[in-house]
Formats: structure tokens, C-alpha cells, sequence
């Protein structure tokens, strides 16, 4: 069945978007695309972003009720060590703060992850002057569970994930593994009790095939890409990526925020856009898929539009796929 979706800011371009609910109001962190010169390639120079906005659903359905633009939240002028490139941001609230986690490369196009402070979940967001210590790589999510939060990262290719083997650079530039062996994993550490900085070396998110086994290499229909995403679902863990060049959204569950996470199927068949990022959030008693393609800019692949549709989930607790053409 044809599954219903809204374009939720028809005013302007942007994607990637992570979702929370904060103070019962539901919030997007999306990136903000702008149509940049900059080539079109596989290091994804062409996504040149220079600033965040926060939106807001102004009312209980996000399939109908408005949505508001609370303007600039962060711009790369006000950020000190960074050069270029604002990725997907997430942001998690503590104690009174909330705080925007950010990839940017620094000025020695290095993908680093910054850390910006806000009084209210829209901002504005003050940056801290340098990137989180040990940091790297792209696409940030934050999942916060009995007051500890997990950060997921990583993405391969312009992402810069092969360049790094046990939480380090490697001299050779890149570790890409053979097609035989377990694929490149996102990560997940969990964040120091004031937010700013990791509390623990960076684990990966081990992806398993159905008989146990690490998804590898030479299975790009299934191997993590990019676009991590993590949310809890009758007590289980569900962990969401992007697949990249074969262009879904695939899922996997496990029993805690750490993993291991088992491969159960995919949540999105390919958009309209080379890119395909997204976020899962339950709000009004209903559960959401946020996503982004490319049909009101007409397949620009750096011109990118925010979407919603409903999620459903079968009783086993594996999730419906839906068609990513679906208006
Ligand atoms: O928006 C830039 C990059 O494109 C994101 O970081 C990836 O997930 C992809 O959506």
C-alpha cells in the first residue's frame, strides 16, 4: 500500500534530518543545502552547507500541522576550527542545555566533530573553540537512556571513515578492507557526563547477517554507509543506516545501546538523489520516518527536501519497508 508523506519546508533546501521531541514539541536538525559550485564528486564536495537552521512542527500531526523556521542556529564563520562542509548535526539536551553535535572538516579538510551550546532547543548555539578530542568522521546521532548518551558516527567514502583503524589515522590514507571481510562499522561512544567530551574510546557497531555472521564488504545492499540513527522500541535497540551506493535505509536490532545489532531489512527503498539520510522518533503516539530526497529540486542531487510519513511496525517488531518513490 502506497504510503502517504508531506515535504515539510517546501521554502527552502534542506536534509539529513535528525528529530526530537523537547518539552513536547517536536524539533528538526536538518542540514541546509545551498546550491554551491563546488564539483560534484565522491569526496560529496558538492554538499558545501555553511549553516544550520532549526525547524519546529507546530502542533500534534507532522503530517499536517505547521512548520516553523527558527532562522540561522550556527554558522561556519562563528566556528574557529572549522574550514568547510557542515554535515548532519544532532542535538541532545542535559540539565538545562541543549547541545548540537556537528561534523565540519577543519582546515586541513579533516572531518572533525564540534560540540555548540543553546539556552533552548532552537538555538542560537554557541560553539566551542576546537572539535571534541579523538573525534572524526561524519553523521552524528545522540540516544539518551537512563541520563547516559550514546553518540553514533561514521561514513565511508567523503565521509572519511576508512581512514581510521582502532579509533586512529592510519599512515596509508585508507584501510578499505578486502570484499571478503567484515564492512567498515559506524561507531558509538558514549558521551562524558558534561557532554563536551567522549567518555570512553569509540566502539564499532557491529552488523550481523541473519546466521550471526558480520555483514562484509562485498554486501553494499546491506553494509553500513553512513547516516547512523538509533531509537529504542519495545525494549529493543534499533539501529538505522543509510546503505550509500545501493541507496537504502536498512535497520538492525540488538539488546543494548553497544551492540551487537542483527540485520532485520530495509525501512526505505531508494528516493529520487544520490543521498539518503533520515531519523525514527514517536511523537503524538504514532511513529515518524523523517527523510530527504530530490523530486522538488528535480534530482539535483546537493538540493535536497525534508519529508515525513508515518512508520508502522509489524507485530514481531520489524518495520513495514516503504517505497521511497511514494509521494
Ligand atoms: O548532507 C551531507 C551528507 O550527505 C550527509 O552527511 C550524508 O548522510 C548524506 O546525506
Amino acid at each position: 500500500m502506497a504510503q502517504s508523506k508531506r515535504y515539510l519546508f517546501p521554502a527552502d533546501y534542506m536534509a539529513d534530518p535528525s528529530v526530537h521531541v523537547f518539552g513536547g514539541k517536536l524539533y528538526i536538525y536538518p542540514s541546509h543545502d545551498w546550491d554551491s559550485a563546488a564539483p560534484d564528486d565522491d569526496f560529496g564536495s558538492e554538499y558545501d552547507m555553511k549553516d544550520y537552521h532549526v525547524l519546529s512542527i507546530e502542533g500534534p500531526d507532522p503530517m499536517t500541522s505547521p512548520v516553523k523556521d527558527h532562522g540561522n542556529a550556527l554558522d561556519i564563520k562563528d566556528v574557529p576550527w572549522a574550514g568547510r562542509q557542515l554535515w548532519d548535526n544532532d542535538v541532545a539536551y542535559k540539565d538545562g542545555k541543549y547541545y548540537m553535535y556537528f561534523p565540519a572538516k577543519d582546515k586541513t579538510d579533516i572531518f572533525r566533530i564540534g560540540v555548540a551550546i543553546a539556552d533552548k532547543p532552537e538555538g542560537p548555539y554557541i560553539p566551542l573553540p576546537k572539535p571534541m578530542d579523538g573525534s572524526y568522521s561524519i553523521d552524528v546521532c545522540v540516544f539518551e537512556e537512563d541520563g547516559k548518551h550514546y553518540l553514533y558516527f561514521g561514513g565511508i567514502w567523503g565521509g572519511q571513515l576508512q581512514r581510521y583503524k582502532d579509533n586512529k589515522a592510519v599512515d596509508t590514507g585508507s584501510t578499505y578492507p578486502a570484499d571478503d571481510e567484515p564492512a567498515i562499522p559506524a561507531r558509538v561512544v558514549r558521551l562524558r557526563d558534561d557532554m563536551l567530551e567522549f567518555a570512553e574510546e569509540p566502539r564499532p557497531v557491529v552488523l550481523l547477517d541473519e546466521n550471526g555472521k558480520p555483514i562484509t564488504v562485498a554486501d553494499n545492499a546491506r553494509r553500513f554507509f553512513e547516516a547512523s540513527w538509533l531509537h529504542k522500541y519495545n525494549g529493543k535497540y534499533y539501529f538505522s543506516y543509510s546503505t550509500g551506493d545501493t541507496h537504502c535505509l536498512c535497520y538492525a536490532i540488538g539488546d543494548n545501546p553497544y551492540g551487537p545489532f542483527t540485520y532485520k531489512g530495509k525501512i526505505l527503498t531508494p528516493v529520487v538523489g544520490w543521498t539518503t539520510h533520515h531519523s525514527i522518533v514517536e511523537y503524538g503516539g504514532k511513529w515518524w520516518l523523517f527523510h530527504h530526497d530530490s523530486v522538488p529540486s528535480k534530482g539535483i542531487n546537493r538540493l535536497r527536501s525534508l519529508k515525513v510519513c508515518e512508520l508502522h511496525y509489524n507485530e514481531d517488531g520489524t518495520i513495514r519497508t516503504i517505497e521511497g518513490t511514494d509521494e
